[in-house]
């Protein structure tokens, strides 16, 4: 037999865990999970705790956990304990958005993934569903600054189906939906028919499909594969628990601080998310925090019974 001389491929760069990797190919349900929220969102070493927790509610839910982030250049999805350890704990992390990825490889850089990096690395390994806290989106000031997160472009090309607490309410909500609406991008309310507003239940905009279980969103993602077509993201949207959320007059009076004080120190582009995101936690003494992580639970949650869910319409 005459010698193969072709060049063999590359091997491929993104890396998923053994655990992830096995789990991937026996079939079973695996729930992505976002880790700039770890490197850049919350307080350490609250954040450490908060990535176990994530992880211990998707195995607790029947399902793997495959927290994504960029080590040393190399996009890892499903990390050891001691790479969580590094994404919550190591000084210089980068906030790594798609159009970062290669960078840092090229770079042996560090860093947690957003939404955007997140779900692409996680459908590259062939993960169909993700959990995040709130989406990014179009920035209020859109006319003048044309700050619009890399999100939702994303998004549009990418068949994950996402569960959030609606788009962060730092944002301007209607041009978002605008936006996904543009898109081509699928988005449903979970029990309920406001689109929520991340630290509020309702957004004070409407969303024009509600589901009521799991299964539903199962089926949404299996129509979706079967339609064909080019691929784009589903959005579910799973306003937090009623006690959980922070009071509307003093969510709103922060925003607006929080807002003025970004305008006033300048602060624009990359850093601008996680800048307005501190203000509120320091601005409501730590109750934006709480509803966070309340949001970052329940959509956890949630997007371990989908992914079981789906995984149960696969077998059957
Ligand atoms: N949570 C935080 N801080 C953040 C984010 C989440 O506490 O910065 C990230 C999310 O990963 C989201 C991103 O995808 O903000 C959007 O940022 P940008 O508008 O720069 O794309
Ligand atoms: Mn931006």
């Amino acid at each position: 037999m005459p010698r193969d001389t072709r060049t063999p491929d590359p091997p491929p760069i993104v890396t998923p865990s053994a655990e992830v990797h096995r789990a991937l190919r026996g079939g079973e349900p695996v729930v992505a999970l976002e880790s700039t929220l770890l490197s850049h969102g919350l307080p350490r070493p609250l954040n450490r705790q908060i990535a176990r927790d994530m992880e211990d509610l998707v195995r607790a839910g029947g399902a793997v956990p495959a927290t994504v982030a960029v080590l040393d250049g190399v996009p890892l999805v499903g990390l050891e304990a001691d790479q969580l350890d590094r994404i919550t704990s190591e000084g210089g992390l980068r906030k790594i958005s798609r159009r970062d990825v290669p960078v840092a490889w090229a770079r042996r850089s560090s860093g947690g993934t957003t939404v955007a990096a997140t779900a692409f690395l996680a459908s590259v390994a062939g993960i169909r569903v993700f959990a995040t806290g709130g989406l990014g989106g179009v920035h209020r000031g859109w006319h003048e600054n044309r700050d619009e997160s890399a999100d939702l472009q994303t998004l549009s090309a990418t068949p994950i189906t996402v569960v959030c607490a609606g788009v962060k309410s730092i944002l301007d909500v209607g041009a978002t939906l605008q936006k996904l609406e543009t898109l081509g991008v699928t988005v449903v309310g979970y029990r309920t028919d406001a689109f929520p507003g991340f630290y509020l239940r309702d957004s004070g905009h409407p969303v024009d499909w509600r589901v009521d279980s799991p299964e539903e969103v199962a089926a949404i993602m299996s129509a979706q594969t079967r339609l064909g077509g080019a691929p784009a993201a589903v959005v579910v949207a799973n306003p937090l628990p009623a006690e959980a959320q922070l009071d509307p007059t003093l969510h709103d009076a922060v925003l607006e601080q929080a807002l003025a004080a970004a305008d006033r120190d300048g602060v624009r582009g990359q850093g601008l998310t996680p800048y307005l995101l501190q203000y509120m936690v320091d601005g409501t003494g730590g109750a934006s925090l709480d509803a966070n992580l309340a949001a970052v639970r329940s959509n956890v949650e949630l997007a371990t019974r989908i992914a079981v869910a789906w995984h149960a319409r696969q077998g059957a």
